[in-house]
């Protein structure tokens, strides 16, 4: 697999120098300043293009942008409301400039109004690092205590709304702040940042929205740009759900296998494609990720790799995020399978047998924890993550490791 590296662009606090000492062989980036619904003009894309190049004193990175994470999908695109046919429109446009630029492979997801979503970006762990946690207590708090949404107690078993009800009680000001800044404030490459009324607001615009009628906003909207991804020889590649499970009482629709099945066959040309995030799609236990990676794979155009351990194995479930080879997932037999994929194209002649993935999200350890990098994205944490799978990969491809 091809060892690719995301990069927020040049105020990102972990620069590409840092991204080459730690062996990424590409860049993964967006133009994170451009509003979701506008176009990507060719001039802004080679601009950025130009700033993964070269550092800052003029010298060459030796890395490309290889991925764009994410071409945002409206709001109104998701809903098809408001201005989603002229967003229909920005979008095939930007995907035209990115051809022409030369990048081939652009993830986007389809989450309604929050993308990922974690109640804690700093939470210990055993090795006195931190990481990400996804409670779903501190969620439930501030689902029905802070944005105190109609109907929010009933999404939640009695139990755990008991355990939010205490924790709400005991929670000072700031912490309450804190648990409602993760949740709305967006983390690192959501394109939204809501405040609560906002929130309320948007929350509103799916009132009659369910999982049936999103999932068929999905397929039109890939009816509409999928073959023009097709003809200017692009991937386009869908995030899973992060949480894979409704979250506010929105609907999601792409947190299991069925989901993607669904989308895939209804669209069913290349270009339509899957970004596989073993983190995502790992916090449900009925995802079983290496056969998920075996069925879904001649549709895999990008690949997420970490580890999310579950508190339990219920759905909704709360996880943090742990090392790239410890967690509930079985690492190891995720790449084997993702490698046989590769093999398998090899075998077929396809151009794009070697896949691109990165080493998704990371602990902060060591210096990371005096950086102040963007959660989820610190450089050693990364670095080690990156490293492991490395490692993983180097040992499964050696001949002496067959039988
Ligand atoms: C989190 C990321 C997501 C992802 C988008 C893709 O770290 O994996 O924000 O970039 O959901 O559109």
């Amino acid at each position: 697999m091809r060892q690719t590296w995301r990069w927020f662009g040049p105020a990102d606090k972990v620069t590409l120098a840092d991204a080459r000492q730690a062996g990424a062989e590409g860049i993964v980036t967006a133009l994170h300043h451009i509003p979701s619904g506008a176009i990507w003009h060719a001039e802004e894309i080679e601009k950025r293009q130009r700033e993964v190049a070269f550092h800052p004193d003029g010298s060459m990175t030796h890395l490309k942008w290889e991925v764009v994470e994410s071409l945002p999908v409206s709001e109104a695109i998701r809903t098809r409301t408001g201005e989603w046919r002229a967003h229909v429109v920005h979008y095939r446009r930007s995907l035209e400039n990115l051809a022409r630029a030369g990048i081939r492979t652009i993830c986007y997801n389809f989450m309604p109004v929050l993308d990922w979503t974690r109640t804690d970006l700093a939470w210990r762990v055993g090795h006195g690092g931190t990481a990400m946690r996804f409670d779903l207590a501190d969620f439930a708090v501030f689902d029905i205590h802070i944005l105190k949404r109609r109907g929010a107690r009933d999404d939640f078993s009695p139990a755990v709304a008991a355990e939010a009800d205490r924790r709400f009680r005991d929670m000072d000001d700031a912490r309450r702040e804190a648990l409602a800044a993760n949740i709305v404030a967006g983390l690192p490459g959501a394109q939204e940042h809501w405040t609560l009324e906002s929130l309320r607001e948007h929350l509103a615009a799916y009132a009659g929205i369910g999982p049936e009628r999103l999932r068929q906003n999905l397929i039109d909207f890939l009816a509409e740009v999928a073959p023009d991804a097709e003809r200017l020889g692009l991937r386009l590649c869908c995030h899973p759900d992060d949480p894979p499970f409704p979250l506010l009482g929105l609907p999601r629709v792409m947190s299991t296998l069925a989901d993607y099945l669904a989308v895939l066959d209804a669209v069913d040309i290349p270009a339509n494609g899957v970004t596989f995030c073993t983190g995502s799609l790992g916090a449900r236990p009925d995802n079983d990720l290496p056969a998920m990676a075996a069925a879904l794979g001649p549709r895999i155009h990008f690949v997420h790799l970490r580890n999310v351990r579950r508190d339990t194995d219920e759905v909704p479930c709360s996880f943090f995020e742990d090392e790239h080879l410890a967690g509930s997932t079985d690492m190891v037999a995720v790449v084997a399978a993702l490698l046989a994929e590769e093999a398998r194209r090899r075998e077929e002649g396809r151009a794009d047998a070697e896949m691109p993935m990165r080493p998704d999200h990371g602990q902060d350890i060591l210096d990371d924890l005096s950086r102040g990098a963007q959660p989820g994205y610190p450089a050693i944490g990364r670095l080690k993550g990156l490293a492991e799978l490395r490692g993983v990969m180097a040992a499964l491809s050696h001949p002496a490791g067959r039988p």
